[in-house]
């Protein structure tokens, strides 16, 4: 997938994705633009390795290698969009996972959810994703 299709798609679907709060750009906290506003991130509320898979390989960041939950990149700021994320691990997109819906949780930024991706790199502009 080239660049130009990846952001396409992410035009397409209307939910972005990056992950913060580490400084590299296949690794750190989760956070997701939705409805024009970068919310944060993803409550820790069921979230796991097969979640994790999905939100490297729509970044371009390879495989999976941990998720992290307890803010473990720092806590985020802003909304809380996301919660009980259930990938199954094959998904394209988290916008493809079932969730209990943007905006409807009870969760703190204390319980930001992240993801340690492999990093090898499939985009060719992984910069843009620095922020
Ligand atoms: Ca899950």
């Amino acid at each position: 997938m080239t660049s130009q299709q990846k952001t396409f798609y992410f035009l397409t679907v209307g939910v972005q994705i990056k992950l913060a709060g580490s400084g590299f750009p296949c690794t750190g906290r989760v956070e997701i633009l939705y409805n024009n506003t970068w919310g944060t991130v993803f409550c820790d509320d069921g979230w796991d390795f097969n979640d994790a898979e999905v939100v490297c390989r729509e970044l371009g960041c390879g495989a999976a290698l941990h998720a992290s939950n307890s803010a473990h990149f720092g806590p985020g700021t802003g909304r809380i969009w996301l919660s009980g994320v259930d990938c199954s691990g094959s998904e394209i997109s988290l916008s493809e996972c079932k969730h209990s819906g943007f905006g409807n949780n009870n969760c703190e930024h204390s319980q930001d959810a992240g993801v340690l991706c492999s990093g090898e790199i499939i985009c060719c502009n992984c910069n843009m994703l620095l922020d």
